[in-house]
């Protein structure tokens, strides 16, 4: 047999068992957290649960036009890894994308004037719900082509190694992703070309309608394991603990920074709402009980406040301030969001070349635009 070229494999298991956060508090990843980035993670969490619900409202109200698909549900796993980067690492996502945004640090008011397609948004307006971007914070999108940024996750990453930056680029994408070509033609450059990318599938059990044992060829170990013919690192994590998913990223993320690995991780999951706020049959492919279920039994969220109020990280009292604080916020924001004007209508063709809103520094030959 021919010896493995990558790391021993993480420990898989496909049916996480149930979180027991406490315990998965001590391991590595977690043991050194201080209360106040233990705090922090709660915040984000709720913050992210807020901005979706308010977002919500503000869709029905007729407030914001084109999809929106909310990321209630999965929070843990934006915070979990954006509280891994470091200076030189880099994320990218699909169009569920509010949650990374937040998470890397963007404001509700650029994301909630986004959802309006207002000037203050993070795009100016002209990208919305599937197109937050923020390159000063290495928040690279925000695709809603199906595992489209999947070749620019690889590129991401193979622009750090280009030029011996230290880093590693983390690229997010939904269990309906894993079987389109740009993702398979992805992986294999990744482990070629040693890329230090990790490719993180958000198993939330459904592509738009299709639950993903109907959609995907499921072998026993889960979808991550088809990393091993492509003779790659590959791990499956719970995502109803915020402590699993940082215990079960760190290494893939050291293995990248550090030898310039590439990793596929899978993190099982759950959605409460539609695909899209458009999917108005999401429970007729699914039962009230999946949902209730979750609710109960798996949500990150109140996992994680059980556990702060258990391990008495924090008060009742607090744990309710720091909610309404992030209700607050996302109120403000959608009032923002409404002040703020629409895109002034000269500026249509800006923002989408970056060598014509640049002329002189222009190097390519020839037009950008056909009616020149
Ligand atoms: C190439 C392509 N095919 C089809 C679609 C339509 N489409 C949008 S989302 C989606 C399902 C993706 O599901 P998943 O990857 O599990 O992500 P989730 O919505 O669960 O986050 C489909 C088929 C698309 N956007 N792009
Ligand atoms: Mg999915």
């Amino acid at each position: 047999m021919t010896k493995a070229k990558t790391e021993p494999k993480q420990k898989s298991r496909q049916k996480p068992t149930k979180a027991n956060l406490s315990k998965e508090a001590k391991t590595p990843a977690n043991a050194d957290l201080a209360k106040e980035q233990l705090i922090e993670f709660y915040r984000g969490m709720i913050r992210i649960r807020r901005f979706e619900e308010r977002s919500l409202r503000a869709y029905q109200q007729g407030r914001v036009a084109g999809f929106l698909h909310l990321y209630i549900g999965q929070e843990a796993i934006a915070i979990g890894a954006a509280s891994l980067m470091e200076e030189n690492d880099h994320m990218i996502t699909a169009y569920r994308d509010h949650g990374h945004a937040l998470a890397v640090g963007m404001s509700m008011d650029e994301c909630m004037a986004e959802l309006f397609g207002k000037s203050g948004g993070c795009s100016k307006g002209k990208g919305g719900s599937m197109h937050y971007f923020a390159p000063d914070k290495n928040y690279w999108g925000g695709h809603g082509i199906v595992a489209g940024q999947t070749p620019l996750g690889a590129g991401l990453a193979y622009g750090l190694k280009y030029q011996n930056k230290k880093g590693c680029a983390l690229c997010f994408l939904g269990d309906g992703a894993i079987n389109q070509g740009a993702f398979h033609e992805s992986l294999n450059l990744a482990s070629l070309w040693d890329l230090p990318v990790i490719y993180i599938i958000e198993n939330n059990g459904y592509s738009m309608g299709t639950s993903q044992k109907r959609s995907s060829m499921h072998p026993e170990l889960g979808l991550a394991a088809r990393a091993e013919a492509y003779n790659m690192n590959w791990a499956t994590i719970n995502g109803e603990s915020i402590f699993d998913i940082r215990e079960g990223l760190k290494p893939a993320m050291d293995l990248a920074r550090e030898k310039s690995k590439p990793s596929l991780l899978e993190i099982h999951t759950y959605r409460y709402q539609g695909h899209s706020i458009a999917d108005a049959n999401h429970k007729k492919y699914r039962t009230k009980e999946e949902i209730e279920d979750y609710r109960k039994n798996h949500d990150p969220i109140n996992l994680y406040r059980e556990y702060l109020l258990k391990d008495k990280i924090v008060t009742e009292e607090e744990s309710k301030e720091i909610d309404l604080a992030a209700k607050a916020e996302a109120e403000a924001s959608a009032n923002f969001a409404d002040e703020s004007p629409f895109p002034p209508e000269e500026d249509i063709l800006k923002d989408v070349y970056w060598e014509e809103d640049n002329p002189d520094q222009k190097l390519s030959e020839g037009r950008i635009f056909f009616n020149d």
